[in-house]
């Protein structure tokens, strides 16, 4: 349903796109329900104590826009939407009061942009969001150097073949609980 041959490899361009809404009409017809879509929901071992990123596609197969208010598991006290990407300081607050910040230095001002913000000691590094708006038809890939979930503080060892449940909070669709499994690679 969703096409991954769109999706760019640079970091920092945007992931979301748009299949065609007479298509998405269809295929809900088919279907017989509208809802939100988590595909692959992965992380990687980690140590009692560490925080644990969680990687996964979430897709919007309703008719209206959604958000992602906030996640939670019995792993962890503390669960944070994050994105990594190369911040300034200037946009942090931004970034960390409503999840509107988008970096969008692309193409021709790349360069520019690039030396632009060596000069503002920009890092690569990561912020918790209030939120996320994913829009009707759109998906959001959550993938190492971008968007992630963060379990901070895990209250126990994270093994390979082990499993354990996430439970998205959306603004309109609800609870929608996912099955996270703990796998050795990410892809
Ligand atoms: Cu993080």
């Amino acid at each position: 349903m969703f096409t991954s041959a769109a999706r760019s490899l640079a970091g920092f361009r945007s992931k979301t796109h748009q299949f065609a809404p007479f298509i998405a009409v269809l295929i809900l017809a088919a279907c017989g329900q509208a809802s939100m879509r988590v595909e692959n929901p992965r992380t990687l071992p980690a140590a009692l104590g560490s925080n644990a990123a969680v990687y996964f596609t979430v897709g919007n197969l309703t008719f209206t826009d959604d958000t992602l208010l906030g996640a939670s598991s019995d792993e962890t006290a503390s669960l944070e939407i994050h994105r990594s990407a190369l911040i300034k300081p200037a946009d942090r607050a931004e970034m960390e009061a409503g999840g509107a910040y988008h970096y969008e230095a692309e193409d021709a001002q790349d360069e520019e942009d690039k030396s632009e913000m060596a000069a503002e000691e920009v890092s690569m590094d990561m912020a918790a969001l209030a939120s996320l708006q994913i829009k009707s038809g759109h998906e959001i890939e959550f993938e190492p150097g971008y968007y992630h979930l963060m379990l901070i503080d895990i209250k126990k060892d994270l093994g390979a073949g082990d499993q354990f449940t996430v439970i998205l909070h959306f603004e309109k669709a609800g609870d929608v609980v996912v099955n996270v499994q703990v796998v050795e690679n990410l892809d």
